[in-house]
């Protein structure tokens, strides 16, 4: 089989036979050079870059558009409301035509010169994912930050690998090709939130995926700011319990329980407080329970259904509707937890029923009510 894209195989006519795949956000100055390098490293084939982002305000959006105006193998997705790398790339991936996609970050860090090799690794049919790894021969992480990034990277792998149905020594990569069919298959099974597409897609195949590594180095980022934050590292674990669990623990549920648990500290913190002042239990309660609810309501606006996230007046309405579906909640769990002691019970067991109704119950009506799939 020849190298898809080469000239005089695939031609130019109709779509090109690679997509480079590249969400991006906040990353205005590395566009341009980014396509120079990719205009280098690909030339003589058949090839377009889609840039996946998500209306970053520091003018990405624009920066794309220039480059789409002037090349035709530039084309842009600009995502409004939305956040997140994961699900950035399968929407790129599913936009494109191509018999073999490339993801690769658009800040400059993957080494482009090795795209030609996973993408011919995978096209030659030797596997169905070839992965840049920092970690195999040749290869090299140096770019990462410091010393905390490695440590983090390292401890992520070693929890990946425990994991993985595939022998892998870089499952945090960023850098891949796969053929666009053999993604669009698996995508309606893909977790799509987080940094971890790669990992999200070796743990959603219903067969494991024959994976071929290929030495890859990674630079210092050279423009803009690295979004890799605590949230995303909640995200990876909590993609792998997901996984783990075969979908029956969903990402977002354990999401929503952890900032359920913060709710139950700032509720039991600031009954104190109050309680501090000489104000009686019932009262200091109350307020606990109020400002828990409001802490709740934007950690999740901001974390567990940040890619839904409310603005302004949607904002305003949501923490109504939230507060009001907390106390039908609250209220069951005290009626549950109430009629299973009387029907003699155990008390911790009876509570834990009513606690499990309620987050169940909460979870439930945000998802559907507040923050409803767009
Ligand atoms: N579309 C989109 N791209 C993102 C998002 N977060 C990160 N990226 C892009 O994903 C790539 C990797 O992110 P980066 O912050 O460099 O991660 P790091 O290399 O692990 O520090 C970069 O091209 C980012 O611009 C996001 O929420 N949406
Ligand atoms: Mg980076």
């Amino acid at each position: 089989m020849s190298a898809p894209g080469a000239q005089g195989s695939g031609g130019t006519a109709g779509s090109p036979a690679i997509s480079i795949i590249v969400p991006c956000y906040n990353e205005v100055a590395n566009i341009a050079p980014l396509v120079a390098k990719l205009e280098t490293a690909l030339e003589g084939r058949h090839w377009e870059v889609i840039f996946v982002d998500d209306n970053s305000p520091d003018g990405t959006t624009e920066a794309v558009r220039a480059q789409a105006r002037q090349k035709s193998y530039v084309r842009g997705i600009c995502r409004v409301g939305r956040r997140g790398l994961s699900s950035a790339v399968i929407e790129g991936v599913l936009s494109s035509s191509a018999q073999v996609v490339a993801v690769m970050d658009g800040d400059q860090q993957h080494d482009e010169t090795r795209l030609v090799a996973l993408i011919d690794a995978v096209a030659d049919g030797g596997c169905d994912v070839a992965v840049g790894s920092r970690h195999v021969e040749g290869g090299s992480n140096a770019g990462l930050a410091n010393a905390w990034r490695h440590a983090l990277s390292n401890g992520g792998i070693w929890l990946a690998q425990c994991f993985l149905p595939v022998k892998l020594t870089d499952p945090m990569s960023g850098f891949f090709a796969v053929r666009q069919e053999t993604f669009a298959a698996i995508a309606p099974r893909l977790s799509g939130a987080g940094f971890k597409i790669l990992l999200d897609l070796l743990l959603s195949s219903a067969k494991p995926l024959k994976v071929q590594e290929i030495a890859c180095g990674f630079r210092p980022r050279v423009a803009g700011e690295s979004k890799l934050d605590t949230l995303v590292m909640l995200q990876f674990v909590a993609l792998l319990l997901e996984k783990f669990s075969h979908g029956l623990v969903p990402l977002r549920f354990v999401a929503f329980c952890l900032v359920g648990l913060a709710g139950v500290g700032t509720n039991f913190g600031v009954m104190h407080l109050v309680r501090f002042f000489g104000v009686h239990f019932s009262v200091a309660q109350a307020v606990g329970t109020v400002v828990a609810m409001i802490v709740n309501f934007v950690l999740d606006n901001n974390f567990t259904y940040r890619d839904r996230r409310l603005h302004g007046q949607r904002c305003v309405w949501g923490l109504l509707v939230f507060m009001l579906v907390c106390s039908i909640g609250a209220l069951a769990n005290v009626g549950v937890a109430h009629m299973m002691y009387a029907q003699s019970y155990r008390l911790d067991e009876a509570s834990l029923a009513g606690a499990v109704l309620a987050v169940v119950w909460n979870y439930t009506m945000s998802s559907t009510l507040i923050w409803r799939p767009r």
